[in-house]
């Protein structure tokens, strides 16, 4: 089968440099979903201006505001109906390198079944509490896949394989907020899709939006690690089995 690249970039309220990470994207001259998750008006006006401006892009709009999972979930079914093998999620906020772009498709091109993830190298200027966050993370992410593979769970600069995506979205819910990024690498794991990481500069910019709710969002992320504590327990024989394969 032949592979087929493209982005998907999910956005809730980020207009400030939406039109700029478009405009340096069409320069890999791959189709583009952008998918409004239920922005504001000025936010859509950009938005609308921007699919407008060029063609690569397709906006897709959800009418209510659902969460960086489901925004994501909305991208990546789109891409699926439209025929790619494979989507590469940024961010819209201007967070991710794209100089490293290159690099993640050429990783998925040697690792076609693979999810590729870009695994943040940061600045001082991550906050503490999004700093202990991932820490905590990381530790259950160790216990839930009994591995050390995982090296990063909350970046979202990917390339998801699309057919093993749509094999897990089809027989699993995934979170629709901010737990998403950590759950769909868990569940993939426990699906036997290998993954891959690629070293990349995340920056918190002080004057950068984040929608991350410190104490909404953690709340949410320790509740997905319960269950995945327990899915873990459930795949216990696999995964020891996995170990010494
Ligand atoms: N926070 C948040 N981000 C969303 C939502 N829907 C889509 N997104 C997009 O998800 C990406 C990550 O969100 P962001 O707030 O930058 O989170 P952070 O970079 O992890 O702190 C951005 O491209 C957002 O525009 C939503 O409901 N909430
Ligand atoms: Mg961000």
């Amino acid at each position: 089968m032949s592979s087929k690249y493209g982005f998907v970039i999910p956005n809730y309220n980020h207009h400030i440099v939406i039109h700029d990470t478009i405009a340096a994207l069409v320069s890999f001259n791959l189709p583009i979903i952008l998918v409004d998750d239920g922005s504001n008006q000025q936010t859509q006006t950009v938005l609308e201006n921007v699919e407008r401006e060029f063609a690569l892009v397709t906006l897709v709009r959800r009418t209510q505001n659902g969460g960086k999972g489901a925004a994501v979930q909305t991208g990546l079914k789109h891409a699926s109906e439209a025929g790619w093998s494979h989507a590469i999620q940024v961010d819209a906020d201007g967070q991710h390198d794209l100089n490293d772009v290159e690099q993640l498709i050429a990783c998925s091109k040697l690792a076609p079944t693979a999810l590729v993830s870009g695994q943040p190298v940061y600045d001082d200027s991550i906050s503490k509490g999004r700093y202990y966050g991932r820490f905590i993370t990381h530790f259950w992410v160790y216990i839930e896949t009994l591995s050390f593979k995982i090296k990063d769970t909350m970046c979202g600069f990917r390339v998801y394989p699309l057919a093993a995506y749509m094999r897990l979205i089809n027989n699993s819910r995934l979170g629709k907020k901010m737990d998403f990024d950590i759950e769909v690498m868990v569940k993939l794991y426990w699906q036997g899709t290998p993954v891959e990481f690629i070293k990349t500069k995340v920056l918190y910019p002080e004057n950068g939006v984040s929608h991350f709710n410190v104490w909404e969002d953690n709340v949410l992320i320790s509740k997905m690690h319960t269950r995945l504590f327990f899915g873990m327990l459930a795949r216990l024989p696999w995964l020891i089995a996995n170990k010494f394969k």
